[in-house]
């Protein structure tokens, strides 16, 4: 560990539960987005970008694909010498239940000895689920400015989704003087991203005295955070201007993708003093059929257009045949549509196929409707 003295550890473990049957095989920092990434690209190439060079990724469920997909580090510059990306699954237990669920904090106990191994000064925690680019040493940078124990990135949410984050309240100068972790009546907007940077000598402390408390759920925002504060330690809260999205759920990442079609659109990926790295897939150059409309869209390579595609985003491999339609739509690595079938206000899983002359999609709901099975063609 050279640069900055902190290590970082991603943690990659959740369900997923709320994007349904698209993380039945995949954990969720595995799913795709944009085209041609995976979300875990984001929070990897941030590390990459903010010097950080050993990263722990904390796998618990279905991470089979995650950990092939992370552990050749290269993508990610992540595997020099003295560098890399280590897979963390959970250790077996004697009493192991896999559908028994650990929280956030226990994950990071139970990597004392990994980190330990580094000896660093800082450790920074982040979510694998999250689509976002941050300069993590310019917040570890803050957090030695403001002197803290503990510093969390926060950003402003809107008022009504509150409830689903940490909510804090700071002081004038920066301090979080108040935490709960998703209130049902929230006092401010300012959210918790789930980003911490801990001095690794108190968090260590913390960790061990935490896992022989049997009321904790060990969890950082339930537990770890509301104890720094009852132990008067300084807590600095971060503030994150710039594209954030939790993509947790259909509706979120359908709209994730959505948001890539728009010029202005702050995310920008285009952005080459801060590249997101991924999988270099060998595929085709896309083909653009004679009679394909197309109209707002990402069409990434491999794909066939042969029919029309409008505001929707085509992942690596999608083929849209003659007379197909796609509109506000997004079709996932290796999806087949064909012939004059119509696709409209859909996510469609990777791989499906969608049967000559039928229509799917939700046109006149609210919600993205998601496509996990093959749909048959309609004579
Ligand atoms: P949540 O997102 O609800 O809230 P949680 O479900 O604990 O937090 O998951 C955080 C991350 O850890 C996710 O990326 C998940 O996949 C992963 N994870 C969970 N358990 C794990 C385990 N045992 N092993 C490995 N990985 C695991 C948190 C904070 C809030 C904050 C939001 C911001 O608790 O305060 O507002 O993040 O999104
Ligand atoms: P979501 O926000 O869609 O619920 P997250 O990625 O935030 O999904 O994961 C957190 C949730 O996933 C937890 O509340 C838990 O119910 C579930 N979960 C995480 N890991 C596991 C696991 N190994 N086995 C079963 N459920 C899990």
């Amino acid at each position: 560990m050279k640069q900055n003295n902190m290590l970082a550890m991603i943690l990659a473990g959740g369900r997923g539960s709320r994007l349904h049957e698209l993380t039945n095989k995949v954990a969720k920092p595995a799913v795709s987005y944009g085209g041609k990434y995976r979300i875990v690209d984001f929070p990897l190439s941030n590390c990459a970008n903010s010097g950080i060079d050993i990263v722990g990724v904390l796998t618990q469920y279905e991470s089979v694909l995650l950990n092939s997909y992370v552990a050749a580090g290269g993508r990610w510059g992540l595997d020099a010498r003295e560098s890399g990306v280590f897979v963390l699954p959970p250790r077996e237990k004697a009493d192991a239940d896999l559908d028994v669920y650990r929280g956030t904090a226990d994950a990071i106990s139970q990597n004392i000895d990994f980190i330990d191994n580094y000896a660093p000064e800082y450790v920074l925690i982040l979510s694998g689920d999250h689509i976002y680019k941050m300069n993590y040493a310019k917040m570890l940078a803050y957090h030695k400015e403001m002197n803290a124990d503990a510093t969390i990135a926060v950003i402003e949410v809107p008022m009504k989704e509150a409830s689903r984050f940490g909510i804090m309240n700071t002081d004038g100068e920066g301090h979080i003087v108040e935490f709960e972790e998703k209130p049902e009546h929230p006092k401010s907007n300012l959210a918790s991203m789930g980003i911490y940077i801990f001095n690794w000598k108190l968090l260590r402390k913390m960790l061990l005295t935490d896992m022989k408390n049997a009321d904790s759920h060990h969890d950082f925002g339930k537990d770890i955070i509301p104890q720094l504060l009852a132990d008067n330690r300084t807590l600095a809260a971060y503030k994150y201007q710039g594209y954030w999205k939790d993509v947790g759920t259909i509706d979120s990442l359908w709209e994730a993708n959505m948001d890539l079609l728009d010029s202005n659109n702050e995310l920008d990926l285009n952005d080459p003093t801060w590249k997101i790295y991924t999988e270099d897939i060998p595929a085709l150059p896309q083909y653009i059929g004679p009679d394909a409309k197309i109209n707002r869209a990402f069409i990434t390579q491999g794909c066939i257009v042969e029919g029309e595609v409008k505001n929707s985003v085509l992942f690596t491999g999608a083929k849209v045949g003659k007379g197909a339609k796609i509109i506000d739509s997004v079709l996932m690595p290796g999806v087949e549509v064909e012939e004059n079938a119509v696709v409209q206000r859909a996510l469609v899983a990777e791989d499906i196929h969608i049967g000559s002359g039928a229509c799917v999609g939700s046109a006149d709901s609210e919600h993205i409707e998601l496509i996990f099975k093959r749909v048959k063609g309609v004579e």
